[in-house]
């Protein structure tokens, strides 16, 4: 008997964190994940044309202590006072000058499980800083007037910000976050960066602090089948690093600073190879002029997808899902093990979408082979091994037909390190039916 049926995989689609649904807040039912809608472009690049007017009417740029970074938070704090945001201003000092955080909070939403999105506001001072950062400032304000056009009622309470003097070293978010109660940082359950995502010679890097932040991100450009790269120069170089610091999970996008394009890069994005992802980096020509709309357009959505399907927790009905949460060691390159969740009261025969929650921490995840087994050791391949899949950890949902299995019994999760160096344990791993 063919023990071993491919299963029908679905796309791996994300087991947000691993979280399981808390119960939704008395107040209001959560809407479902529903699916981003589309950032206009046209209005991201409106920001970008009032932050252009900004600098110039100021002295030519934007940079913490000057004139053109108050009018740029004034002009930001208006857009989101009107759409119904609850907007505060954080004052903080920074050489011999004030500086200006922004935070909005979108009303509604669990207090105790805050998903942030961010960037920082700032520009040098030897030009406008349209790329660096008002691309990010406007792509974080265009998502959070989407919000507001939408009414959109997440599982999690949103909060946006908007950095002073980064430039200085990321002064204004760790100002935040130094001032931030250690009771109020534990209820945030994530921080998205977004400091440069408009690049002209435009890459698409995607930070891998937080796997599952990371596959958000990596998930949506592969359905656009935009190719991603893991930001590899960022670590401690943008707003993140404050966050990371106290252990809270980080995220975010970049498309590229003074570095210059590999041709390998090129082959796969576009544009030139040998010239920087952005030639006016911390100079004057970064201005309105210096914005790939490609890049811009895809990051801006990007940004959107994840606060909405990271905003809103799906929650799994009761009495269907089976969990183990015990760790399990995977002896490096050795013999499978496995893990069961005992599946009973139930009736009849399992779904044809049996779905599979799957936790393994493990690096270079391509050593890794998992299979799910019926209770009559039936085998359904969920996951490869691959030699090039050199990202870590397997996070991620997959959908089996299991409808000639019968529901009740001992399912496991079988899982081996095929290939030798890299180790890790299964997590954690859940059926729901
Ligand atoms: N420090 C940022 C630019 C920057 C350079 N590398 C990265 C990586 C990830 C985020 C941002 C950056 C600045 O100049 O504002
Ligand atoms: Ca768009
Ligand atoms: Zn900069
Ligand atoms: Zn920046």
């Amino acid at each position: 008997m063919n023990l071993f049926r491919r299963a029908a995989v679905g796309a791996a689609t994300l087991a947000i964190g691993g979280l399981l649904a808390t119960a939704a807040p008395s107040s209001a039912a959560p809407s479902p994940t529903l699916a981003a809608p589309d950032i206009p472009l046209a209005n991201v690049k409106a920001h970008l044309t009032q932050f252009q007017s900004i600098a110039s009417a100021n002295g030519g740029n934007r940079a913490h202590g000057r004139p053109g970074y108050k009018a740029s938070i004034d002009y930001v704090k208006g857009k989101l006072d009107a759409a119904g945001f609850t907007t505060s201003v954080q004052q903080f000092t920074s050489g011999g000058a004030t500086g200006y955080n922004l935070v909005a909070d979108w009303p509604g939403g669990d207090p105790n499980k805050v998903l942030m999105a961010g960037a920082h506001l700032d520009s040098v001072s030897s030009g406008p800083g349209i790329n660096d950062n008002g691309s990010g400032s406007a792509g974080v304000l265009e998502t959070a007037l989407a919000v507001s056009r939408a009414q959109l009622k997440p599982t999690k309470h949103l909060r946006f910000a908007w950095w002073g003097a980064e430039e200085l070293g990321m002064v204004g978010s760790r100002h935040y976050v130094n001032n931030l109660p250690t009771t109020e940082r534990a209820k945030v359950s994530g921080y998205l960066n977004f400091d440069m995502i408009g690049s002209p010679n435009a890459g698409y890097f995607v930070y891998d602090d937080d796997p599952t932040i990371e596959k958000t991100f990596k998930d949506y450009y592969a359905g656009l089948n935009v190719p991603t790269e893991i930001e590899t120069e960022g670590d401690g170089r943008s707003d993140h690093a404050p966050f990371k610091n106290v252990g809270i999970p980080v995220g975010g996008l970049f498309s590229g600073a003074e570095r210059a394009k590999t041709s390998a890069q090129a082959q796969k994005w576009g544009g030139t190879a040998g010239q920087a992802f952005d030639r006016c980096y911390h100079s004057s020509c970064d201005t309105t002029s210096n914005i790939n709309d490609t890049a811009l357009d895809r990051n801006s959505d990007a940004i959107a997808h994840a606060v909405w399907q990271l905003g809103t927790d799906t929650p799994v009905p009761p009495g269907d899902s089976y969990e183990n949460t015990t760790d399990v060691t995977i002896p490096d390159n050795g013999a499978a093990v496995t893990s069961t969740v005992n599946v009973t009261g139930r009736t009849g025969n399992a779904p044809a979408a049996l779905k599979v929650d799957v936790d393994i921490r493990h690096t270079w995840r391509g050593d890794v082979v998992v299979d799910l087994l019926a209770p009559d050791g039936t085998a359904y391949r969920l996951k490869n091994s691959s030699s090039s899949d050199s990202a870590d950890n397997v996070i991620a949902t997959y959908t089996v037909d299991a409808s000639s299995e019968t529901a009740n019994g001992a399912w496991k999760l079988r899982v081996q390190d095929v290939a030798a160096q890299d180790t890790g344990y299964i997590n954690s791993w859940k059926l729901t039916f």
